[in-house]
């Protein structure tokens, strides 16, 4: 049975992603750090895989070695690594922008990508195979007004992604990179701290993407044959055409 480790398993798009996984038959490394959702989910998919939660911070670079390093034998030979926590942490013109908000999404969209990764790597050149998923953003794409350092640190996942891939080629490690536009999730209550009201008004008016629509592909991806990666995908709602168009019905 094979084994996916997904990142910021506990909401939207990664706890979705967790759950059509082990519906294809995977073995479940789920991490993030709430530990009574990660707990939840164990026993949503107790009857159709096992799941092992692991709670780290993906901030710290000794909390991620560590969690990796104390994986029990059989939790070792990952084959699927979904990087897929992240956030965006306010909206605010840059001049007008928050350090310790930059400093979130910077260390967790980018440097928790790089600690897993560097983590989790080494597991997957002992079996000479793997298959990276990285969750960057259509704000990795196209800058948008007040997205400033949250689009950057998803360039920067998109930079990486494709630099992955380049240095990866020779170990038969895929690095794969999604990137989704609008996903009705708690991605937009945590951009505005809290408040549900701006959150929701975000997927007013059109049918934003379900975290579920995401987890759908990704798990097309990590199931074509090996000789097969789909490199990079763009998945958007309907109603969104770029980074600011969305035909809103209001
Ligand atoms: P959610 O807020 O629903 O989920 C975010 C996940 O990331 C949670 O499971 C959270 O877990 C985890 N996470 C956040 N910070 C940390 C941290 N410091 N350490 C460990 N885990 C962390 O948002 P989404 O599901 O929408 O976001 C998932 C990814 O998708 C992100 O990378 C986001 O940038 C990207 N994305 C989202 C889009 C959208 O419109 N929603 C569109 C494009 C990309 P916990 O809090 O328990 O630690
Ligand atoms: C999340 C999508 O448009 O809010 O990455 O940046 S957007």
């Amino acid at each position: 049975m094979k084994i996916a480790l997904v990142t910021g398993a506990t909401s939207g798009i990664g706890r979705a992603t967790a759950v059509a996984l082990a519906k294809q038959g995977f073995r479940i490394i789920a991490t993030g750090r709430r530990k009574e959702r990660l707990e939840e989910l164990q026993q949503e998919l107790a009857g159709i895989t096992t799941v092992l939660p692991l709670l780290f911070d993906v901030r710290s670079k000794e909390a991620v070695q560590y969690a990796i390093a104390s994986l029990p034998p059989e939790w070792q030979q990952i084959d699927v690594l979904v990087n897929n926590a992240g956030n965006a942490h306010g909206l605010s013109p840059f001049h007008e922008g928050s350090l310790e908000d930059w400093d979130a999404m910077l260390d967790i969209n980018v440097k928790g990508l790089l600690y897993v990764s560097n983590a989790v790597i080494p597991l997957m050149q002992q079996q000479g195979r793997g298959h990276i998923i990285n969750i960057g953003s259509i704000a990795g794409k196209e800058v948008y007004a007040n997205g400033n350092v949250y689009c950057a640190s998803k360039f920067a996942v998109d930079a990486l992604s494709k630099a992955m891939r380049i240095d990866l080629v020779q170990t038969g490690i895929k690095v794969s990179e999604v990137n989704p536009g609008l996903v009705e999730t708690e991605f937009s209550e945590v951009r505005f701290k809290g408040d549900k009201e701006r959150a929701a008004s975000v997927y007013q008016g059109y049918q934003p993407l379900q975290a579920e629509d995401v987890a759908e592909l990704i798990s097309f991806i990590v199931t074509r044959p090996p000789h097969v990666n789909l490199a990079e995908v763009l998945i958007l709602p309907t109603a969104q055409a770029s980074a600011t168009v969305v035909n809103k019905q209001l």
